[in-house]
């Protein structure tokens, strides 16, 4: 392609609400344009980009014999209210209704659907295993969308569906998943982890993430020398209920006047943090639920989702609380109070003489005890894992990763199924709810995710599979001879199917450099005066450069040999 066709605008300046490299860069490179909030128009560049990302992901998908179908983007609602999920998400779902009035949302996932489409399609456990996955837009209203394509509000997700007649056989489909998706990190030249992850929502067993490592990352990868790995979500906290010793002192309730965060409080009453137990309040279908956590600890809504079975949880507003419990929301406590399920983690077993609120404004309750002052209905493990606990395996510290979570798998067995009636004539006869799996892989995420691994101050190092362009072509003028040699090497290129970018616009050295660089093309070929002298140069993106003959045959062959040598990660 020559760069006077080629619709590439480049910018100088970061748009000033951008918060990580990818942002900035795929902005500044003119891969991406913010249309809305959430909301971005792939140009040129960034499709090219998207279309070898999805290319990746499909030749994965189609080697492990999965089936590419395309499903509707708008769902009706009955789908959602057969599965139950219909007011699970609150307004993260977006729900629209049609001329004649009736229900549907912009899918967000599409576990209903191809549920619904199966239970017509696939009817004997002869037509089984089947795996059904698309690439295509998805809609999640997030409430703080951010970070350009890591957060969007519209992206671009492979999502798969399996459908078994066995556990055995949903086994097999997931570790061929597991596979694909270790193909697709190492064919994008990612480091990554595969973490034991919540199956959350989604319900099922078992699931794991495909996380790529980045500081920038929304998910922290808690892991151990000796392989376990896990998402903080998940990582269970198997550490012994630390007894302490001391005496039981007699409760105080005590005037905090205006001390709501933990932190105030162990200030006013000089305290450490973990000497307090946080009492947080939570929203569930039928009711409300207190949950209880050391004060130095974050509660972990996974595990209290799963643990009351109830995904719409959702973290009670301080106007509900006060409402209902006349409390303002930093004064809640468990001592006296009757009709609320009271769910405490573990720790808080072992702790003496804590704090909690007082329930009642401007007062805290100090040297509470549990039995003598109140006693929760169960115990569980209710904390966010963090980096120094004890490795779930071998006990050792655990350590901590931040990264960007790009594929997740899951084992859903009968949730969908049953839920939605799919079923299919199993060898005795009977009809049985499908055994699923899932899998989803966020394509439009992994540009970003790519970018925030390989770039430097000049710019984004693609690597050479998604690479929009593999090598740019850039006389430093356009002296005629030079222009003659560029013009007759591109052609000689493309004729040898490469993919090369002709730098043919009447502009500065300097602008076309730092443009090669900002776009991040790994290979640059400068047509400069050394041509007189019979040389050009190659300079790879990373900084390596070499001088090779003005010969076309000898720059093809020196550009095939840069390819096998070429390694994004490794700055020369
Ligand atoms: C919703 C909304 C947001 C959601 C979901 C449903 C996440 C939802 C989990 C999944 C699980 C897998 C298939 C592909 C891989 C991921 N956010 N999830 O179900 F209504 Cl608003 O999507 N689905």
């Amino acid at each position: 392609m020559k760069y006077s066709q080629l619709y590439a605008p480049t910018l100088k300046e970061a748009p000033a609400d951008s918060e990580v490299p990818s942002q900035e860069l795929l902005i500044r490179g003119g891969f991406i344009r913010k249309i809305a909030a959430g909301v971005y128009t792939y140009l040129p560049l960034g499709r090219r980009v998207l279309l070898k990302i999805e290319r990746i992901v499909r030749e994965e998908m189609d080697r492990i014999g999965a089936n590419e179908i395309l499903m509707p983007i708008i769902q009706p609602a009955e789908l959602w209210k057969q599965s139950g999920r219909w007011d699970d998400y609150g307004p993260e779902m977006m729900k629209l209704r049609d001329r004649h009035d009736r229900e549907f949302t912009l899918g967000p996932t599409h576990e209903e659907l191809v549920t619904f489409l199966i239970q017509n399609e696939l009817n004997s456990y002869k037509q089984l295993p089947m795996t059904l996955y698309q690439i295509a837009n998805k809609y999640r209203d997030e409430i703080r969308p951010r970070f350009g394509v890591l957060r969007a509000r519209e992206f671009i997700m492979k999502d798969g569906y399996s459908f078994h007649d066995s556990w055995e056989s949903l086994h097999e489909t997931y570790k061929a998943h597991r596979q694909a998706y270790s193909n697709i990190m190492e064919r994008l030249g990612l480091k990554y982890a595969i973490v034991e992850a919540s199956s959350g929502a989604i319900g099922g067993s078992e699931s794991h993430e495909f996380v790529a490592f980045a500081d920038t990352g929304e998910s922290n990868i808690l892991y151990c020398d000796c392989g376990y790995s896990g998402n903080d979500e998940r990582v269970p906290y198997v550490g012994e209920v630390v007894y302490e010793s001391e005496e039981e002192k007699p409760i105080e309730k005590t005037y905090t006047p205006n001390v709501k965060t933990v932190e105030d409080v162990a200030n006013f009453l000089n305290v450490p943090v973990r000497k307090i137990v946080k009492t947080l309040i939570y929203k569930g279908r039928n009711g409300y639920f207190m949950a209880l956590v050391p004060g130095d600890r974050e509660l972990n809504e996974e595990k209290l989702k799963a643990f009351v079975n109830d995904q719409s949880l959702v973290f009670a507003t301080p106007e509900e609380i006060l409402k209902d419990f006349g409390v303002p929301i930093g004064f809640l406590g468990p001592v006296g109070v009757k009709g609320i399920r009271i769910i405490a983690d573990t720790q808080v077993k072992g702790m003496k003489n804590f704090v909690v609120g007082g329930m009642e404004k401007d007062y805290h309750y100090v040297n509470v005890n549990v039995g003598r002052d109140f006693v929760p209905d169960e115990w569980t493990d209710l904390v966010v894992a963090r980096e120094g606990d004890p490795c779930p395996v071998c006990s050792k510290p655990l350590k901590m990763e931040k990264g960007i979570e790009l594929g997740h798998i899951f084992k859903l067995g009968t949730k969908y199924s049953e839920a939605m009636g799919s079923k299919y004539m199993d060898r005795d006869g009977q009809l049985k709810p499908f055994i699923m799996g899932c899998y989803g892989w966020g394509i439009s995420r992994t540009m970003g995710a790519i970018v925030e691994q390989l770039h430097d101050e000049k710019g984004i190092i693609w690597p050479l599979s998604v690479a929009p362009f593999t090598t740019i072509i850039t006389p430093v003028s356009n002296n005629e001879n030079l222009m003659k040699f560029a013009t007759e090497l591109y052609e000689f290129l493309l004729l040898k199917g490469e993919e090369v970018l002709f730098d043919d616009r009447n502009v500065s050295p300097g602008v076309k450099f730092s443009d090669a660089d900002l776009i991040g093309i790994p290979f640059r070929i400068t047509i400069g005066k050394t041509l007189n002298e019979g040389f050009v140069e190659i300079k790879w993106r990373t900084g390596y450069q070499l001088r090779v003959e003005a010969d076309f045959e000898k720059i093809y062959e020196a550009l095939n040999v840069s390819k096998e040598k070429y390694n994004p990660h490794e700055r020369v």
